[in-house]
């Protein structure tokens, strides 16, 4: 593979010598060419920005260095260059994979406020073209932002790693973050290794592994989490607080029926103000269905000694009936923090149906705890065995 960078700071690449992509320079695995951008200017200052038209802070990369620079360097159809810009789109490890299997990267380091957009738009003419972001923050320029790619991707050029199952097991490898991970001693500082792992019990260790990892994704990257699909479709999240206003009046419609089917409780869900929703909604987890744009289910749960005490439950009165109940019971059963040991969910003497319904689930009646509520519980299964 060969890999190009185009820069107006070409000592930036130093690293690339002694890291990884120097290793594999090594092997011949590849040819690493670092170019000073300011070699195709022709004026005294040897300028490479000048004032964006149109007005605004800042300097815009001017577009003729880099046009000569891609004419050079002979960059073409097979190539791909890539601009590393906060307004590209996210770089990930499916990238990273996509672009180990190209010949050769042309990296265009932008600075300032950007690069003239005509130079995205003859790269286009003549080369594969990607313009990636590392996440949601600005850098001072490209420059990093290639390096980090840079590694991403090197160390996925076949012949590269010494271990290839080590590319296979580690994070994002598989969408999920990996799982926790130990070496001797045993026991440190009085902090002992999980059991599990010193079992020997192959299966059992990959299970735990895998639990570990779909904990660790939901709890640091919910955003990582597959969605279940939903009967009738639809999406199931996290609440966020642009929820609170359809979550109270779906709430109120759900606890209104409630209210008929257990004459004289009281109803907590009916007395609360949309303020005591919104200051509820960060202490809890909370989950949502939504259909179509339109919310139509919820549930929430928090730990309460060591029971997921689960709550709120709801599906809008037309689609009930459907699994959408039982659906997110199930989610946010699964969202429990490790130091759950049972769940534990409360439901109106009279709600015969939610009570059919929490029973198939596996939860056991535990008796009336006020006049009208009684309370139903179900051990967590252990650890996934
Ligand atoms: Cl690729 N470039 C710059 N300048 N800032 C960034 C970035 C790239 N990715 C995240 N922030």
């Amino acid at each position: 593979m060969r890999l190009d960078y185009l820069t107006i700071f070409p000592d930036y690449f130093g690293p690339l010598e002694l890291s990884l992509a120097g290793k594999a320079r090594d092997k011949g695995l590849l040819d690493l060419h670092v170019h000073d951008l300011r070699k195709w200017t022709h004026d005294r200052h040897r300028s490479v920005d000048d004032t964006p038209y149109g007005g605004g802070a800042g300097m815009v990369m001017r577009p003729e260095p880099w046009g000569e620079a891609f004419e050079a360097l002979g960059v073409g159809e097979h190539d791909t260059i890539v601009f590393t810009t906060p307004a590209g789109a996210r770089f990930d490890q499916r990238k990273a994979e996509e672009l180990s299997g190209r010949p050769r990267l042309v990296f265009a380091c932008g600075r300032y406020e950007g690069i003239d957009e005509r130079v995205v738009q003859r790269a286009r003419e003549i080369a594969q073209v990607e313009e990636l972001s590392l996440g949601d923050y600005v850098l001072n320029g490209g420059e990093v932002a290639a390096l980090a790619i840079t590694e991403a991707v090197v160390r996925l050029v076949p012949g590269f790693m010494g271990n290839a199952a080590s590319v296979v097991e580690e994070s994002h490898a598989d969408g999920l973050l990996e799982h926790p991970v130990y070496t001797k001693p045993a026991s440190w500082q009085g902090r002992d290794v999980p059991e599990v792992l010193l079992s020997g019990d192959h299966a059992a260790i990959a299970a735990w592994r895998r639990a570990e990892a779909v904990r660790r994704t939901a709890e640091r990257r919910p955003d990582l989490v597959p969605r279940p699909s939903l009967p009738g479709g639809g999406e199931l999240r996290a609440a966020v607080p642009a929820d609170a206003g359809e979550l109270y009046v779906l709430q109120l419609a759900c606890w209104v029926q409630e209210m008929h089917d257990n004459p004289g409780v009281a109803i907590p869900a009916l007395h609360e103000s949309y303020d005591d929703l919104r200051a509820w909604l960060p202490e809890w987890t909370v989950l949502v269905v939504r259909r179509e744009g339109r919310l139509v289910g919820a549930a929430r749960a928090r730990l309460e000694g060591d029971a997921w005490d689960i709550g709120r439950l709801m599906v809008a009165p037309d689609l009930q009936g459907q699994g959408l109940g039982r659906l997110l019971l199930t989610e946010i059963e699964r969202s429990a923090p490790p130091a759950a040991t049972t769940y534990s969910l409360f439901t109106g003497a009279g709600s015969l149906r939610n009570q059919r319904m929490y029973k198939r689930a596996g939860y056991r009646l535990r008796g009336e705890i006020e006049p009208g509520v009684v309370l139903l519980t179900k051990p967590r299964p252990g650890p996934t065995r």
